[in-house]
């Protein structure tokens, strides 16, 4: 019987982490790599790998990073090739790469609504599509889709990335159902408020939104990106080997809470 750590060991696996520069990201990136993955990543231009190669060896670890817009299906199956050659298939996808506009839904372009569905839904749909074969021929794999409370609740000006993260919930479901069946496991990891460079402006000094956070969430303060890496070792990892499906909140409680009356 396996000691129970082993469990959660991923010695030995490739872990592909899409959009992973820096932010949530490289976060999780380097929980997967404490856990013994090998890491690739992609972003979208050269500068933007080399800043993250460097931020991987800043904290000790030896990253693939290569450029690639996780929109376009030809640069996708293109990475996906280069991994498979550099390193063998991939074990582990985290499709992290993620954009949000904030504008009023009746001021918002159709252009503007189209380009976050394309990054944040369509894409995930793309670089899942390219891992499974692999996967499927391997009967095993991971398959980890970055949700959000916009994957359960709307608010003002994010219609299209509630609308996308709604539906990245259910296309992680509908892998789990399509796929499941080959020893794969597509789960989602939806993070309350975190603290990255998505969610500055929201944090900017007397910014109401960043008053208005603390007092929804039971934690009385925003998610550090540090805060993901251990939900993201235990669905990447063979403990969650019959977890499926399954959308994880890491969000300080807030999708349970009503919210404090006023005093
Ligand atoms: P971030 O700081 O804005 O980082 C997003 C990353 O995705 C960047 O590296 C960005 O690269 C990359 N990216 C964007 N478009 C891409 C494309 N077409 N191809 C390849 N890479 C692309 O965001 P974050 O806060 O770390 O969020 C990461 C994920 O978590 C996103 O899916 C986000 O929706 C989700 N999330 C965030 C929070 C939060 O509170 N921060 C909460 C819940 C969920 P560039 O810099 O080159 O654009
Ligand atoms: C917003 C925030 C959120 C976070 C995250 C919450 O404007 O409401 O950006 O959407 O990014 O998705 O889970």
């Amino acid at each position: 019987m396996d000691n129970i750590l082993e469990k959660f060991s991923l010695k030995g696996k490739v872990a592909l982490v899409t959009g992973a520069s820096y932010g949530i990201g490289l976060s999780i990136a380097s929980g997967l790599a404490e856990a013994g993955a090998t890491i690739c990543f992609n972003d979208i231009n050269q500068d933007l790998v080399d800043k993250g190669i460097e931020n991987y060896k800043d904290l000790g670890i030896n990253a693939y990073g290569y450029v690639c817009d996780v929109t376009n299906e030809k640069e996708v199956k293109e990475l996906v090739n280069k991994i498979e050659k550099d390193l063998n298939g991939i074990d582990i996808l985290i499709n992290n790469a993620g954009i949000i506009k904030r504008i009023p839904m009746v001021e918002m372009d159709v252009e503007d609504f189209r380009k976050v569905i394309d990054v944040d839904l369509t894409a995930p749909f793309i670089v899942s599509k390219a891992v499974l074969p692999y996967m499927i021929k391997n009967n095993s794999g991971k398959i980890i889709n970055i949700c959000s409370m916009m994957s359960e609740l709307g608010r003002e000006t994010v219609s299209a990335y509630a609308a996308a993260k709604g539906g990245l919930k259910m296309l992680t479901k509908n892998i789990c159902s399509e796929y499941g069946s080959y020893n794969i496991q597509c789960n989602g990891i939806g993070p309350g408020y975190i603290a990255t460079p998505q969610t500055a402006p929201l944090r900017e000094d007397g910014h109401p939104f960043n008053s208005f956070i603390i007092s929804k969430t039971p934690a009385k303060r925003w998610g550090d990106a540090e805060d993901l890496k251990g939900a993201a070792v235990f669905l990447a990892s063979s403990a969650s080997d019959f977890v499926n499906g399954h959308i994880l909140y890491v969000d300080g409680g807030i999708l349970a809470y009503i919210g404090q009356q006023q005093q």
